[in-house]
């Protein structure tokens, strides 16, 4: 990997880097590796290929020199104020983009200063990613904060192979267009040599919108545009390609966790705390609107007063991580949802039995294994959803082939678990009658499901997913004659 000073020959770039601070009580901090999926998938290519990675540190104001974590990750700190942070991320990222990516179930908003500061942040991680990134290195730019890069970054290093992938769902033309800024975002992307999405129609969608808004040309995979030279990010022409590389997790890790005797004794723990309860239904989320949280209250709750389910044999958990606490339609969506389980409890609860567990924390990784063994029906209800890790972690940990998943049509992962019993989580009838299905289905149905959808995971897991997005961009197209 490059050390700080000098030049990378991979370069991720993300709007956060992979760690945290961490204060000890004789005051001093240190930054502390945060695990997550990517960096786990980026570990190894990283070692390969001497590599670092761009990004923010996660707090208002910080300014830090690039350093080298205890695990050897060479980090080059991207610095945002508190402005920064209010405008391009709570803003225009989450306040703006996040709706309209997520079929406009909340309402986008739209305000020019947004934009302002989401193209200038961008041109400073172009910028800093320009000075750490060496002559023909690969940059691999992560995510829907920084669709502005590619083209920035090209402009000034021309001898880069660039990458980019989208985590989130590109959405239709029909509501992309309503972004006032869409020529710009468009042109942004163009500037890659390859653009990775999580489904196919994401990708169609995206070839899509480069036709309609851009006037570009595409033949299967691949788009071509004619470039312009007016305006903000016009560039000389381009020929990109666009295709589905669906992320994953590192299954073998977390089947070992799963695997592992405390994780095996808090799981049997969890349900003793719980009462015993016949079945034990869980959710895990970050508090989102697009997780379809109050869709799921509805069913379970509907199935109460029906009597479908019985509130003294059944246990409810929902882990709902705090999650963008800033931003109005999040804090409308937590009243809601604690409304919500106040009703449900209010009216379904007796001394020492409650149906719904509302639990508004983070955990830790154990913890959320040991509860993925403990629940019986896993459900995953978002109204849309770029991919959804959660239930790729639920089969992981299923390795006695217990359990069973609820799963959206509307997530990424639906594609691969095809097994898994599916909803239309806006269909609550419907939605019903899966978790019914799922309760009461047969334990070798269940088992065959299970098995079919741990294979998928197995086969597919993070690391196959960086190496075949590393892959495609290797093998970008070349690009036409200015
Ligand atoms: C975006 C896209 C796409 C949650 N609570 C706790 C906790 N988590 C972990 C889960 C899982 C992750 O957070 C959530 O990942 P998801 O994929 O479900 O959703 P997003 O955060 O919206 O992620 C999504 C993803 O990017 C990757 O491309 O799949 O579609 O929206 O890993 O386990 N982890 C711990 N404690 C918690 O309380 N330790």
């Amino acid at each position: 990997m490059v050390s700080p000073g000098e030049r990378a020959d991979f370069v991720v770039v993300a709007n956060r880097l992979p760690v945290d601070r961490v204060v000890h009580d004789d005051g001093t901090d240190e930054w502390r590796t945060s695990p997550g999926g990517l960096v786990t998938a980026m570990e190894p290519v990283m070692r390969d290929r001497r590599g670092a990675w761009v990004g923010w540190p996660g707090e208002a104001g910080v300014s830090l020199e690039p350093f080298t974590t205890a695990c050897g990750l060479h980090l080059f700190p991207v610095t945002l104020d508190a402005r920064d942070i209010r405008d391009y991320y709570e803003g225009f990222s989450n306040g703006t983009l996040w709706p309209i990516y997520h079929d406009v179930i909340s309402e986008p908003a739209f305000h020019r200063s947004w934009w302002a500061a989401y193209r200038t942040v961008n041109e400073r991680f172009a910028q800093a990613t320009a000075d750490v990134a060496a002559d023909g290195a690969t940059v691999w730019v992560q995510d829907y904060q920084l669709q502005l890069v590619p083209a920035l970054l090209r402009e000034l290093r021309p001898d880069l192979r660039i990458g980019w992938f989208n985590h989130i769902p590109f959405p239709p033309v029909e509501l992309f267009a309503q972004l006032p800024w869409r020529t710009a975002v468009l042109r942004g992307l163009l500037g890659a040599d390859f653009v990775g999405f999580q489904r196919s129609a994401d990708a169609r969608n995206f070839l899509r919108a480069c036709r309609m808004v851009l006037g570009a040309s595409s033949r299967g995979s691949v788009v071509t545009w004619q470039g312009s030279q007016d305006g903000l990010l016009g560039h000389a022409p381009r020929t990109v390609r666009a295709a589905p590389i669906p992320i994953s997790i590192d299954f073998s890790a977390l089947e070992s966790l799963a695997m592992s005797a405390e994780v095996t004794e808090r799981a049997e723990a969890i349900r003793a705390s719980l009462g015993n309860p016949r079945t034990v239904l869980l959710g895990v989320d970050r508090l989102d609107y697009t997780k379809g949280i109050r869709h799921r209250l509805r069913a379970v709750s509907e199935l109460l007063a029906d009597g479908a389910i019985d509130p003294r044999e059944v246990a409810v958990v929902q882990v709902a991580s705090p999650s963008r606490e800033r931003v109005e339609a999040y804090r409308r969506l937590r009243s809601q949802v604690e409304a919500m389980v106040g009703r449900i409890n209010g009216e379904y609860s007796d001394i020492g039995q409650t149906p719904v567990y509302y639990l508004h924390q983070a955990y830790p990784r154990e913890e959320m294994a040991a509860m993925y063994q403990a629940a019986d029906v896993m459900l995953v209800t978002p109204l849309r959803d770029g991919m959804n890790l959660v239930c790729k972690e639920y089969v992981t940990c299923r390795h006695d082939l217990g359990g069973a998943l609820v799963l959206s049509e509307f997530a990424g992962a639906s594609q691969e678990l095809t097994s898994a019993y599916g909803c239309n989580p806006h269909d609550i009838v419907g939605l019903k009658r899966s978790i019914l299905t799922a309760l009461h289905d047969e334990p070798s149905a269940r088992r065959r499901r299970m098995r079919a959808m741990r294979r998928r995971v197995r086969t597919h897991d993070v690391y196959a997913w960086a190496d075949s997005y590393l892959q495609a961009l290797a093998v970008a197209p070349e690009q036409p004659e200015p």
